[in-house]
Formats: structure tokens, C-alpha cells, sequence
């Protein structure tokens, strides 16, 4: 364990102790057949499980703390189930396995994938109960995967198949969104480098119309967009510090995790902008409208342990609208900082 003042992974901020928020599938699929969790692949024993079975191999215990991509974390959850390293032994891969595949009981087959190698390392835990509770079944329940040291996203809720293989399957997130397949929170490794080309993006950015478009990872820092228009773009990890943006328009875009450091985004629009894990410090959001934003995560000021203060603070003037529900999601420091500064 690293020391407390290690504890935080760089670039994450720690959410409320009673808060755990939902991310991606809510539900597991609706499917009538009982419950079991098989374990196939490269492998000696092939093995299937109902639920009771599988709680029945042991109750072992794992506490850790949850570390999202979109730059919330949770400290000292307390998980109860079955140690995968029992998993392994039982099933006794064969000397060809490198990887193993994490497949959901959900309508799109969710699936994430880790080596061999890192299961051994980072001990996870096939968990059927959190805090001394069933799993809830929006949080996975009745049976998921926690995987310690790692972004939560190589945690699968609702786990149905476990596949062990020579060659890597890609999850998900990973192949959907290029979430990177490390996913190391002590590295960063958040995504993937940039699939968009430097030409199609300059392209983009002289035209001033990101609409519907994908643009992962683009960097248009200190860019002039006024009045860009953005709607339904995919911006995830955008790279805005710095740029003129009065006027843009974000609705209904993918802003998760996007710099948006000291932007001027006077009288933009963010209705319904997935905004988590993006950073607003320094911008300037006089008449801007949030309305319907989704917030976890999400930063509008910097905190300097140094000083122990606010610093680069987003402004807000009368005109600017966030949503109650939308405050929520923030964490303790940002939501105290944003009460202070927006007008009621
Ligand atoms: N089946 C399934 N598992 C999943 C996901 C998903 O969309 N479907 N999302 C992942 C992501 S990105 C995170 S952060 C965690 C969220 O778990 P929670 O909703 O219990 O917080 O589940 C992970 N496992
Ligand atoms: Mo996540």
C-alpha cells in the first residue's frame, strides 16, 4: 500500500465517502436461464458454476480502493467473495494462457481482458458482497469482478464466462472508446494515443464544426473556435486549454475527461455534455449553460496542497446555469467551490 500521501493516484479526486457512483450498463441482460459462471478456454478443467456453488468455493476478502478513469475515486471498499487465484487453481490453465477474458451477463456482452501475469500480481476478487451487503444490481450485483490497481473499468459487473487465451480479446471500453488496455492509474494510462490524423484535424478546426464527428484526443489548444459547433462530437480527452470558445456550441457531446484548462467559454452551450473527468479550472463560464450536464468528476477549480487553496478558479457570473442534480456528482471540494461562486 502506498502512503497516505501517495495514496491518490495522480489527476483523481476523491468523491464522497457515501457516494458510489453508476457507470456504464445499469443492468445485467434479462434472461430467464439460471445464473452460472463458467470458466473455459485454455484450460485443464473446464468449470461451471451456479451462483450458490461458486459463493461456496470460499468467502475470502478484499479491501481496496476504486480508482474510475473519469478521475473519481473511493477509498477502503470492502469486498467478499471468491479469490480468482482459487479460480486458477481449480482450473488449471495450460503453459499457452497469457490472457484471461471477463465476460458480462449483459445485453452487449461486456468484456474486459488482463494478462496472466498482472492477475497474479494484483490478486483480484470474484465479489458477491460490498461493504457487508449483496452487490447491488446496478453495481454488478449478483456476482463481479474487483480488480485492485487498476482503473475500475477492468472490473466487470454481472461476470457470466471467464476465458483464458494465448492471444488478447479486447474489452469493451478498450476497443470502443480506446481506453488503454494497461489501465495503470499510478501511470496514467487512461487512453490510447490518438487515431486522428494531424491534417483531418487541422481541417476540422478551420471550419469550426465538430458536429457528430469523432475526434478522440484531438488537441486544439489555444485554438480560435468562436462559436464552434460541437453537437453530439466525440471529445473524449480533448484537448481544449487555452482556446477560444465563446459561443460553442457542446450539446448532447462526449466531453469525458477533455482539458478545457482556462478556455473562454463565454455564453457556450453544455446541455446534456458528458462533462466527467473534464477540467473547467481557470475557464471562463460567464453565460454558459450546463443545463443537464453529466458532472462526476468534473474540476472547475485547482487545489494546491502547498498553500492548502483554491487555485485557477473557473469564473461564473449570473447568467450561468448548472443544474442541481447536475452538482451532485461533484466531489466535496468542487461542489463547496461551485456553491461559493454560482449566484442561486
Ligand atoms: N458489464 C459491465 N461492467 C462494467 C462496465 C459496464 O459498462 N458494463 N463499466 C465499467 C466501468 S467504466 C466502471 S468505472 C465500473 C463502474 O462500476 P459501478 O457502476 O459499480 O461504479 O464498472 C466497469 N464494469
Ligand atoms: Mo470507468
Amino acid at each position: 500500500m502506498p502512503s497516505p500521501s501517495k495514496r491518490l493516484p495522480p489527476n483523481q479526486q476523491l468523491i464522497l465517502t457515501d457516494r458510489w457512483p453508476l457507470v456504464g450498463e445499469r443492468l445485467p441482460r434479462d434472461d430467464d436461464s439460471p445464473w452460472q459462471v463458467s470458466v473455459s478456454g485454455l484450460v485443464g478443467r473446464n468449470l461451471n458454476w451456479t451462483l450458490e456453488e461458486l459463493r461456496d468455493v470460499s468467502r475470502d476478502e478484499l479491501v481496496t480502493d476504486i480508482h474510475c478513469v473519469t478521475r473519481w475515486s473511493k477509498y477502503d471498499m470492502h469486498f467478499r467473495g471468491v479469490a480468482f487465484e482459487r479460480i486458477v487453481s481449480l482450473a488449471s490453465p495450460t503453459p499457452e494462457a497469457k490472457y484471461v477474458s471477463f465476460i458480462a451477463r449483459s445485453d452487449r456482452h461486456h468484456s474486459t481482458s488482463l494478462t496472466l501475469d498482472d492477475l497474479s500480481n494484483l490478486k483480484p476478487l470474484i465479489a458477491f458482497e460490498a461493504n457487508g451487503s449483496p452487490l447491488a444490481g446496478e453495481h454488478g450485483g449478483p456476482v463481479r469482478m474487483v480488480v485492485p490497481g487498476r482503473y475500475f473499468y477492468k472490473s466487470v459487473k454481472w461476470l457470466e464466462r471467464i476465458e483464458f487465451l494465448a492471444e488478447d480479446q479486447l474489452g469493451y471500453w478498450e476497443e470502443q472508446t480506446g481506453y488503454h488496455n494497461h489501465a495503470d492509474p499510478w501511470k496514467e494510462e487512461r487512453y490510447l494515443a490518438p487515431t486522428l490524423d494531424k491534417r483531418t484535424a487541422a481541417r476540422l478546426i478551420a471550419a469550426r464544426d465538430f458536429r457528430g464527428h469523432d475526434l478522440r484526443s484531438i488537441d486544439a489548444s489555444d485554438r480560435q473556435l468562436d462559436g464552434l459547433q460541437a453537437q453530439r462530437a466525440l471529445l473524449r480527452n480533448a484537448n481544449f486549454q487555452g482556446a477560444a470558445l465563446r459561443g460553442a456550441n457542446f450539446s448532447e457531446a462526449n466531453l469525458s475527461n477533455a482539458n478545457l484548462i482556462g478556455a473562454d467559454l463565454r455564453d457556450s452551450r453544455f446541455q446534456g455534455t458528458d462533462l466527467e473527468g473534464a477540467d473547467l479550472s481557470g475557464a471562463n463560464l460567464s453565460g454558459a449553460d450546463l443545463s443537464g450536464a453529466s458532472l462526476f468528476g468534473t474540476s472547475f477549480t485547482q487545489h494546491d496542497s502547498t498553500s492548502n487553496s483554491t487555485i485557477n478558479p473557473a469564473i461564473f457570473d449570473d447568467k450561468t446555469i448548472v443544474n442541481h442534480e447536475s452538482l451532485e456528482a461533484l466531489t466535496d471540494g468542487q461542489l463547496q467551490f461551485v456553491r461559493q461562486h454560482l449566484a442561486p
